[in-house]
């Protein structure tokens, strides 16, 4: 296959509730949206779904667009490849930029399955037709806001609940929480805002009796010792998010078990294709895995439901309705869940139509390329 042409649009949706974790506050998100063309003229979409700010990881909005532009559209236009395994290695010099990666990696990924008739989630050897839902909670005003939000999902259906978490936001929601819904599946996200101190430690041995499903990313991205230190302690499962960026950072967790449960999300880890790798490693290591989201417009979340559908997506995913996050999607149908269960889609390559009309609206900013 090859690419002839290529766009990237600057996308701004408003949020329908907005969302704080421990380091910020959103009310509208902008994710890029990448379109990519072969010689056939098939198109295949992806999306860039970084935060704006450099503070989940290190890239933001305008270095990946950056990234993007100089780096990775270059190398992809008029290269000749078969399958998109091969995509990431056309850009392999460049380091970094995961979500600039996953982004056109995603876009080669459903280029290729529309082109070969196929759904993504077959394309990627998916095995299941639904996916399970989960949702993610910020940090409320108050333990009275975040019972109403939990209130709302569970009554919608969604069987987990996620709750972020920051010093000053941890024991307290959590015991209210489980006081509230004694059998929810409720788990925690840190975000990497605790130290690996005494402290910090005595918050999570105080969190061990609650019962939660897993408590992700304790402490600061790459921070191996002090979280297999935590999971050497705990009976909770600890989970990492922020800390594998690469099949070298899994794989030194799994070494020195500094966890037993991955998030393996899409953006994060460059693409489809590593994150189908990502999971081969961890079920093969015995820990079960789970799809991360990042507030994804209906592409990404798309590819979020084909990866969940391998048969180590044990645990359920971030991949909850469009109208979740979104009052209008960027594909049509949007994404629904209908009772916490996400149905994969079954027609060939995304698996939606693209509401072309909607991004140009809400588009910042434009560019096309042409190998
Ligand atoms: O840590 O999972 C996280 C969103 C932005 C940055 C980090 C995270 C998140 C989420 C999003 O929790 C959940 C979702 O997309 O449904
Ligand atoms: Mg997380």
């Amino acid at each position: 296959m090859r690419i002839v042409s290529a766009t990237l649009h600057d996308v701004e949706l408003p949020l329908v509730h907005s969302f704080e974790t421990s380091s910020h506050r959103k009310s509208s998100l902008r994710h890029l949206i990448v379109e990519l063309t072969d010689e056939t003229g098939t198109t295949g979409w992806g999306e860039i779904a970084s935060p704006a700010g450099p503070y989940y990881a290190s890239e933001t909005t305008t270095s990946a667009w950056h990234t993007a532009q100089e780096y990775l559209i270059p190398a992809v236009l008029g290269a000749e490849w078969e399958h998109p395994d091969e995509v990431s290695g056309l850009y392999a010099k460049v380091r970094g930029h995961w979500f600039a990666k996953a982004g056109v990696e995603m876009a080669a990924w459903t280029l290729f399955a529309a082109h070969s008739g196929q759904p993504l989630a077959q394309a990627l050897g998916g095995t299941r037709s639904t996916v399970t839902a989960g949702v993610s909670l910020g940090i409320e005003p108050s333990i009275d806001d975040l019972l109403t939000q939990v209130a709302k999902h569970v009554d919608s259906g969604y069987p987990r609940v996620k709750l972020k978490i920051a010093p000053g936001w941890d024991v307290e929601p959590v015991k209210a929480v489980r006081g509230a819904y004694p059998e929810l599946d409720v788990h925690v996200d840190a975000n990497g805002a605790y130290p690996g101190d005494e402290e910090a430690f005595g918050i999570f041995r105080a969190l061990d009796p609650h019962r939660l499903t897993m408590i992700e990313q304790p402490f600061a991205p790459r921070n191996f010792l002090d979280s297999a230190r935590l999971q050497a302690e705990l009976d909770t499962p600890v989970c990492l998010d922020e800390s594998v960026e690469t099949l070298d950072d899994l794989r030194t967790a799994l070494e020195l078990r500094a966890g037993a449960v991955l998030n393996i999300k899409v953006s994060r880890m460059g693409g489809l294709s590593a994150a189908r790798e990502a999971h081969n490693l961890a079920q093969g290591a015995g820990w079960p895995v789970w799809c991360g989201g990042m507030h994804e417009f209906g592409i990404g979340r798309l590819a979020n439901v084909a990866i969940s559908s391998l048969p180590g997506f044990t645990l359920p995913s971030d991949v909850s309705a469009s109208g979740k996050y979104y009052a209008e999607d960027i594909i049509e149908p949007a994404v629904t869940a209908d009772g916490g269960v996400v149905t994969v889609p079954t027609r060939p390559g995304l698996g939606a139509e693209v509401r072309t009309a909607l991004i140009a609206e809400h588009a910042k900013q434009t560019a096309s390329f042409t190998a």
